[in-house]
């Protein structure tokens, strides 16, 4: 299966500095017509190891570089020995779904070119990313594998597999799929959802991620890193996958390791849910992620009496939780938070205000300003910067104007609280804080303030409830 790579880079090289392919890029249309370009094979670039263990441990070493207007080609592939699909586009409809999800994260530019003959042929259309599958080579060799892939690499010390780099080629023979016929594993393919889930983990290393499991000369695997704990856990990445099974309960997206390591390589998206978005998670019963690039955004848990325990996205949660060479919002938490109906939900991109339900939640609120309405129940919220309007809601309810823990800090700089109960909610900071100063703001209601820089009007309250308390 091996491509011929001296052709391939010579391609590459024409098609770069091409006027042809210039004056048809220029010709797609005022929006972009994706249609009308050519496939044309997409430059790869190597980046070195940053010493950063999230990054190393989720990326290759080298991906692909894209644009509107120079996407990166991608499709189906009928096998490199003649193997044929029988329902080619049923397969090809689960690959454009799958590959549909990188660019809800990332900046990236991804292009569907079509059904080829065979690996060749798509690198000799300009196709430079394809899926496809070995009924032969690979049992022939005693693989165990349920599929073989191959980064974008296109240069020496790439492990040997330069002829073939972006390609995901799936193992007729593997063991998770115990297929018996063409049309069997076909079937399992396109209707079952672990094997769309690993369909994504190997599309997500033919664009230049890899496996937390993957250990290479120069990049660690996940138990060499301080992430150790959360390898079994397919929230942190969609390689955690267990691939021995065809049943196991799986999400239907990236972790948000990955998400990270396709945002460095990337950059972030843009583009997804720009405007003033509402989304209602109060029936979320699998793992989600909201993704969201603009506006001033809400989530609401608002019919749940679920406890929920959140934190709005934060470049300090990113830096802190995960890596600080990417600057991107990212929060999350869980629905029935270490229960055995816990939910993870994930946040990318900045979300402003949250409305939780009738549960005992935890709020952390962020550095926008933000409306948080808490519900019912006996609720904890940490406060921040910003100018933030709270409400804590009917229950014995706990505000936390200074929260100190490792390396984070939170401090409300401007924030009124709507509803303060007295004698049954609470004002508080967390230990490494420095006391709370009463006094009144120019309406009459008390005001706390400490040498952090808290500033806290518990609206329509005059008396110093730390004295009450
Ligand atoms: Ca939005
Ligand atoms: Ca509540
Ligand atoms: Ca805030």
């Amino acid at each position: 299966m091996k491509k011929d790579i001296l052709k391939k880079f010579d391609r590459k090289k024409q098609l770069m500095v091409s006027p042809f392919a210039l004056a048809l890029s220029a010709c797609g249309g005022g929006g972009g017509e994706k249609s009308e370009l050519t496939p044309s094979l997409s430059p790869v670039r190597r980046i070195d190891p940053t010493n950063d263990d999230l990054i190393d441990m989720v990326t290759s070493g080298s991906y692909y570089r894209s644009s509107e207007s120079t996407p990166i080609f991608y499709g189906l592939a009928h096998g490199h020995y003649g193997e044929q699909w029988e329902n080619p586009e049923e397969v090809a409809k689960v690959l454009q779904d799958v590959m549909s999800e990188f660019p809800k994260y990332a900046d990236i530019d991804l292009e569907y070119a079509g059904i080829f003959a065979s690996p060749n042929a798509a690198s000799d259309a300009g196709v430079s990313v394809i899926m496809s599958f070995d009924n032969i080579i690979f049992k022939q060799g005693g693989s165990t594998s349920n599929w073989h892939v191959f980064y974008p690499h296109a240069d020496d010390n790439d492990y040997g597999v330069k002829q073939i780099g972006g390609d995901l080629y799936l193992n007729f023979h593997g063991p998770i799929w115990k297929a018996n016929s063409q049309a069997d594993f076909e079937d399992i393919l396109t209707q079952n959802d672990v094997a769309k889930a690993m369909i994504l983990n190997g599309m997500s290393n033919t664009l230049g991620l890899k496996g937390t499991y993957h250990k290479t000369s120069e990049r660690p695997e996940i138990s060499e890193t301080e992430f150790a704990d959360n390898s079994e856990d397919y929230t942190y990445s969609v390689s955690h996958i267990p691939n021995d099974t065809l049943s196991d309960d799986v999400g239907n997206t990236l972790g948000i390791y990955d998400i990270l390591g396709l945002v460095y390589l990337y950059g972030p998206a843009t583009n997804v849910n720009v405007g003033d978005s509402f989304y209602d998670l109060s029936d979320a019963a699998a793992y989600t992620v909201i993704s969201d690039s603009a506006g001033n955004d809400t989530v609401s848990f608002s019919s749940t009496s679920r406890d929920v325990y959140i934190a709005l996205s934060d470049f300090k949660l990113t830096h802190s939780l995960y890596t600080p060479l990417v600057d991107l919002h990212v929060g999350g938490g869980a629905i029935n938070y270490g229960t055995p109906t816990e939910i993870e939900i994930g946040f990318i991109g900045n979300i402003e205000n949250i409305t939780t339900g009738s549960g005992d939640d935890w709020v952390i609120t962020n550095a926008s300003d933000n409306v948080i309405k808490a519900g019912a129940g006996d609720d904890l919220i940490i406060l921040s910067e910003g100018a933030d309007i709270i409400y804590g809601g009917s229950g014995a309810d706990r505000f936390v104007a200074q929260f100190v823990g490792g390396d984070l800090n939170y401090i409300a700089k401007n924030t009124i609280i709507k509803d303060f109960e007295i004698g049954v909610d609470s004002l508080e900071v967390t230990d490494g804080s420095s006391e709370l100063v009463y006094s009144r703001n120019s309406d009459g209601y008390a005001l706390y303030t400490n040498d952090a820089g808290v500033n806290v009007v518990l609206e329509g309250v005059e008396g110093n409830i730390l004295m009450i308390a």
